[in-house]
């Protein structure tokens, strides 16, 4: 193709953009847009299936009957996400076992969160309540990104994170309305999820890399910033509703700007756990991997019928 042919290519898929019209897999697209959307939507994927393991981890331990059904349902689901958004990926002409080669050996990202232990039930009320209530509110913009399947997989998405996130609340307040010990636990889960819940939105927009191109092309719908602090303003009001204290002395509401002051976070922290040191990479990525090769047998024997299936449609045909 010549680069006059290039250019009015990119000039019609910029107006497109403009236009807010969703691009679709068979559309012609700017290399640098596809790869963009692969490395978002596959690290978006992998922190589903990998943020199945700290509430995994205490299913068999749920207080009740009713806890652990919500709680079994929540991690399904989330199981059920990663896959929706493997096979958004997929369309932009990667495969699944690429995407999992590079997850296993560092190449692709995934969230931060999941890499803080989860040490007593209230973490799986403070899970549900900041982290699944981060995700909601970075997935509603995403709802409205310009590439159609992403989009499209995170509307059905954002429903499902919307009962977690309740269930998380209500554990939270019902921690909070329990005995000394239950409202302890509930702030000391609090004390420990909300730095990392802040940090889910990504490095500040000044230092993000990617937060310009991405706001062009409308992958990003809202900046890193604007995120953090629409959820810092729906959450310390939830937070005060069930008598739990935000573990920030700087935390100001700011009556000129309708909106909560803050006070920095520790993006060293942040920077370190995103490149591999944070408290349970190691064993996150240890359980992901063992997965992978313990279930190499189930793939194989998966696609050995597949091609038996297929061997027979060929014999009956001829
Ligand atoms: N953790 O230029 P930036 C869930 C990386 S799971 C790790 O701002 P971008 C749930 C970033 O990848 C929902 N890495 O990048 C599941 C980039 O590195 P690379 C998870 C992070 O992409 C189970 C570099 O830092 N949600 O709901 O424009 C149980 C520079 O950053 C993080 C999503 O994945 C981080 N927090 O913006 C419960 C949402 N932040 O790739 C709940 C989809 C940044 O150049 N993703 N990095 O090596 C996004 O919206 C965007 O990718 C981000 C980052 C806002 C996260």
């Amino acid at each position: 193709m010549s680069e006059e042919q290039i250019k009015s290519l990119e000039n019609q898929f910029e107006a497109r953009i403009a236009r807010d019209e969703k691009i679709e897999p068979k559309d012609w697209m700017p290399e640098k847009y596809r790869q963009t959307h692969i490395r978002q939507m596959s690290q978006h994927a992998h922190s589903e299936i990998i943020g199945m393991l700290p509430e995994g981890n205490w299913i068999t331990r749920a207080p009740s009957l009713r806890r652990k059904v919500a709680l079994l349902a929540k991690v399904q689901d989330e199981g059920g996400h990663g896959l929706y958004l493997y096979s958004a990926a997929e369309t932009l002409g990667i495969s699944r076992d690429e995407m999992f080669e590079q997850l296993h050996t560092g190449k692709a990202k995934y969230s931060s969160i999941f890499n803080y232990p989860a040490l007593t039930w209230a973490d799986m009320g403070a899970i549900g309540w900041l982290v699944d209530g981060a995700a909601i509110i970075n997935q509603v913009a995403l709802c409205g990104t310009s590439y159609g399947p992403y989009a499209r997989a995170m509307v059905r998405i954002c429903k499902e994170e919307s009962f977690h996130q309740r269930q998380g609340y209500e554990i939270m307040l019902k921690l909070s309305q329990g005995t000394q010990e239950q409202r302890d636990m509930a702030q000391d889960a609090l004390n420990r999820f909300w730095w990392p819940a802040l940090m889910m939105f990504g490095p500040k927009d000044e230092d993000s890399p990617h937060t310009a191109q991405s706001m062009k092309w409308k992958l990003k719908r809202k900046t890193n910033d604007d995120l953090r602090q629409q959820f810092i303003d729906q959450t310390v009001p939830q937070a005060e509703l069930i008598g739990l204290t935000v573990p920030d002395p700087d935390l100001k509401w700011n009556e000129e700007r309708q909106s909560y002051d803050f006070g920095e976070i520790d993006w060293d922290e942040f920077w370190q756990v995103v490149k591999g040191h944070g408290p349970c990479n190691k064993e996150r990525m240890a359980a992901r991997v063992n997965a992978w090769e313990g279930g190499a047998w189930v793939r194989d024997a998966a696609m050995a019928y597949a091609e038996k299936q297929q061997e027979r449609k060929t014999k009956q045909v001829s």
